[in-house]
Parts: C-alpha cells; sequence; structure tokens
C-alpha cells in the first residue's frame, strides 16, 4: 500500500457530536440494525474511475486536480502507484469493496494482447492487495465507450470487427473479475444507442446487443464465474438515446431475449433522474419485479440535467431508498458503489475523504431512519389500509381469476357507485419527515 493521503489517518466512528470533519458521526461498521452490521447491509463500495482517476476534467477544461500518484511519464508506473494510492484510501476510508472498469486499472497498449499483459499485471498486484486489506470487488466492467473504435458502440456498432473487439474485451475483464473473486459484473451501455435515426438499424442494433449479453452469459458458465450480471440503465449521454433507457425498457429488452434469469439492475441515482424518474421510483420497480440488484450512488444536480455524479447527501432519498431495499430484502450480492466525484475545484485529498464520508453517513442514516420506519410499520399499516378491499370476497374473486367482465358487471349493478377513499398522501409525507 501507499503513502499517498498521508495528512489522513483510518477514519473511525466518533458519534454526531464529535467536531472532527474526518470522522464518521452516524456510520459504525459494526452497529447492529435489524439484525445485521451496518457494514452488512450497506456494502460500501468505492469506484476506481472516479475516486482515483478523475482529476475534475468537464466539457469547457481539463482537471483541475493533481495527485501525487499520477506524475510518472509511464503509463505502467502510473497504475502501479494508483493500485497502492487505492488501496491505502479504501483502508483508509474502511469500506468493504471496490469497483473498477479494465481501462481504469491499466492503460491500453498499442495491440489487445500488450493491453491484456499490463492487466495481468496490475491485477496481481490487486490481488495481493486484495488479500492484504480484506477489501473484496463488488464489481468490475469494461470501459468499451472512450477509445474512438467505439465512438458508433460496441455490441450495437455497425462494424462486425468493432463487435468482436468488444466481445473480446469484455471476455478478459470477466476473466480478471473472476480472477479477483468479484461478486458481480456490470454492463453499462457506455455508447450503446444513437444519435440519429437517419444512420440506425434500431432492430439490427438491439439483436447485436442481445447477442452480446448472451456470449456473456455462456462466457460465465464456462469460467465458472458465480458474481451476478447487471445492466445500468441510462437514458443519455453520451448517445441522445441510449438503448438501456431506464429499468423498465430493460427489463422488457431482457425478457424478449430470454435472457431475464442472467441479469439484475444496477440502479444509479442520477440516472433515474435523467430519465425523468426518480432514484426511489427505479429501486421500487426493480424491487416489484424481482431484479434489483445493485446501486451507484450518488447524486444528479435539478438544475443542472447532466450527469453530474455528485455524492448522495440528501437524507430523503437515502432514508426512502433504504426502505425499498430493506423491504426487498436487503443487498445480497450488490451495495451501493459511490459512482461519484468530488466537483472540479475540490483539489485537496481530503476533499476526497470528505466526499466519501458524507456519502457513507448520509446512508448510516437512511439506513437507521428506515429500519425505525420498518419497526413502526406505520407506513406498511396505511399501504395495506388502502388496499384492504383486495383482502375481502370481491378482491380475491379477482385476484384468482374466479371472475370476468360479466361478473363485475352483476356485482356493479347490484352494489352501485363504489366507496372512495383519501390518498392521505400529506398526512403520510408529515409522517416521513417525523423520522427525518
Ligand atoms: C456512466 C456510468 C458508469 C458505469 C460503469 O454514466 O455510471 O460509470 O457505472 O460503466
Ligand atoms: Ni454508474
Ligand atoms: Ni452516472
Amino acid at each position: 500500500m501507499g503513502d499517498y493521503f498521508p495528512n489522513v489517518k483510518k477514519i473511525n466512528y466518533e458519534g454526531p457530536d464529535s467536531k472532527n470533519p474526518l470522522s464518521f458521526k452516524h456510520y459504525r461498521a459494526d452497529e447492529i440494525i435489524l439484525g445485521k452490521t451496518m457494514a452488512e447491509h450497506l456494502r460500501f463500495s468505492v469506484c476506481y474511475w472516479h475516486t482515483l482517476k478523475n482529476m475534475g476534467a468537464d466539457p469547457f477544461g481539463p482537471g483541475a486536480i493533481i495527485r501525487e500518484y499520477n506524475h510518472s511519464s509511464d503509463p505502467m508506473t502510473v497504475a502501479d502507484q494508483t493500485m497502492d494510492a487505492a488501496f491505502e484510501f479504501f483502508a483508509k476510508l474502511g469500506v468493504g469493496f471496490w469497483c473498477f472498469h479494465d481501462r481504469d486499472i491499466a492503460p491500453e497498449a498499442d495491440t489487445l494482447a500488450e493491453t491484456n499483459k499490463r492487466l495481468d499485471t496490475i491485477v496481481a498486484k490487486a490481488k495481493k492487495l486484495q488479500a492484504d486489506t480484506g477489501i473484496k470487488l463488488l464489481w468490475g466492467t469494461t470501459n468499451a465507450f472512450s477509445h474512438r473504435r467505439f465512438m458508433a458502440g460496441a455490441g450495437t456498432n455497425p462494424s462486425p470487427d468493432v463487435f468482436a473487439y468488444a466481445a473480446s474485451q469484455i471476455k478478459k475483464a470477466m476473466e480478471i473479475t473472476c480472477e479477483l473473486g468479484g461478486e458481480g459484473y456490470v454492463f453499462w451501455g457506455g455508447r450503446e444507442g444513437y444519435d440519429t435515426l437517419l444512420n440506425t438499424d434500431m432492430g439490427r442494433e438491439l439483436d447485436h446487443l442481445a447477442l452480446l449479453l448472451q456470449m456473456a452469459v455462456d462466457y460465465k458458465k464456462k469460467i465458472g464465474f458465480t458474481g451476478q450480471l447487471y445492466i445500468e440503465p441510462k437514458p443519455k449521454e453520451p448517445t441522445k438515446h441510449q438503448y438501456d433507457f431506464d429499468s423498465g425498457n430493460c427489463y422488457a429488452f431482457l425478457q424478449k431475449y430470454n435472457l431475464v434469469d442472467h441479469l439484475k439492475m444496477n440502479i444509479e441515482a442520477n440516472h433515474a433522474t435523467l430519465a425523468g424518474h426518480d432514484f426511489c421510483h427505479e429501486l421500487e420497480y426493480c424491487a416489484a419485479n424481482g431484479i434489483l440488484g445493485s446501486v451507484d450512488a450518488n447524486r444528479g444536480d435539478l438544475l443542472l440535467g447532466w450527469d453530474t455524479d455528485q455524492f448522495p447527501t440528501n437524507l430523503y432519498d437515502t432514508a426512502q431508498a433504504m426502505y425499498i431495499i430493506l423491504r426487498n430484502g436487503g443487498f445480497t450480492t450488490g451495495g451501493l458503489n459511490f459512482d461519484a466525484h468530488v466537483r472540479r475545484q475540490s483539489i485537496d485529498t481530503d476533499d476526497l475523504f470528505h466526499a466519501h464520508i458524507g456519502g457513507m453517513d448520509a446512508f448510516a442514516r437512511g439506513l437507521k431512519i428506515a429500519a425505525k420506519m420498518i419497526e413502526d410499520k406505520a407506513f406498511e399499516q396505511a399501504v395495506t389500509e388502502r388496499y384492504k378491499g383486495w383482502s375481502g370476497e370481491l378482491g380475491a374473486k379477482i385476484e384468482k381469476k374466479q371472475v370476468g367482465f360479466e361478473e363485475l358487471e352483476a356485482y356493479t349493478l347490484k352494489h352501485g357507485e363504489p366507496k372512495i377513499q383519501s390518498g392521505r398522501q400529506e398526512l403520510l409525507e408529515n409522517l416521513l419527515n417525523e423520522y427525518l
């Protein structure tokens, strides 16, 4: 491990009264909530691409952040030092997991063979650091969107040669994820979408995307990789219209191509809002359909309207998100991965710690609030009450498919105008605020 963050020691829980900004006020890894530790519930993960590699570049200028591990002119020295810095950071923060894209951890060389060799070198190092620290890989993924060869997509590229390149890259990324004991593997559609329909055969592109995923499912079996596969929906950016628009859209795609048993969703908060939903809508949709897998924990900025990938700080969101996640049985293979980066002006290494500490405390509070909401059953009772008609005779007959239009018409003619009830939204919103 490195010594790239010398000013920061291990971050400890000091409680809500502490004035030390480099401490947790709410996240106490071993505190038991509803029968599990906070660490087991929250399964925090640091992402390599933002936390280690993002230097604050935006569409108007290059990065403004300078990191000690990033100085060498030799790209493999940078990769090696970055891995040391990464594990120093993970360990000081006290997270259990990390995530990476293949190209984050080792730079691309002139040929695929040479690139894969570089990956092997870095993966051997990561494996050792994982063993030394006990930090595990939540998921791995492929960057098949940055290189110019992927400008028109990877699986949906008009060229089968580019499709083949993407497949080769995913093959290797799945192998190294398996080698590192990864608990999952993510497919974010990168540039799988279109900028104009005038040059696009949408039906064919969707068929190809499904073929690529089917190959991944087959190869997973072949190499004995037992991690969970996920799709990460996102509606736009970089293309005007990404095919994996939202979880509803992805679910339809998976069903059409018989992939639904093999992939779950990795829901990113900022992608949910870009799709015109909110974070909780996407989580609840997945929970309702048995496809909730993992979470990219971040937030957007309503006024900017793009994927700003900010750290989550909003308790209203984290509490309601944890309420959904807990009622769905909690995470199994998934976790809360901070797919978030500090702002361009946050140039100090301390800022990286403040960002993650804030996100972890926001979710720790969310967890505690959600646990209390579950224990009190107030919201559960309100929902049960609202649907209680369905436990009566008529509701049961409809749900059991014992009646059709004719029987329901006869019932309505007999009983007349239905009784209606208040939705009680304001009451419930006020109640939620009592918990915050
Ligand atoms: C980009 C995505 C990406 C995925 C992993 O918007 O969020 O970071 O999480 O490829
Ligand atoms: Ni993401
Ligand atoms: Ni994002």
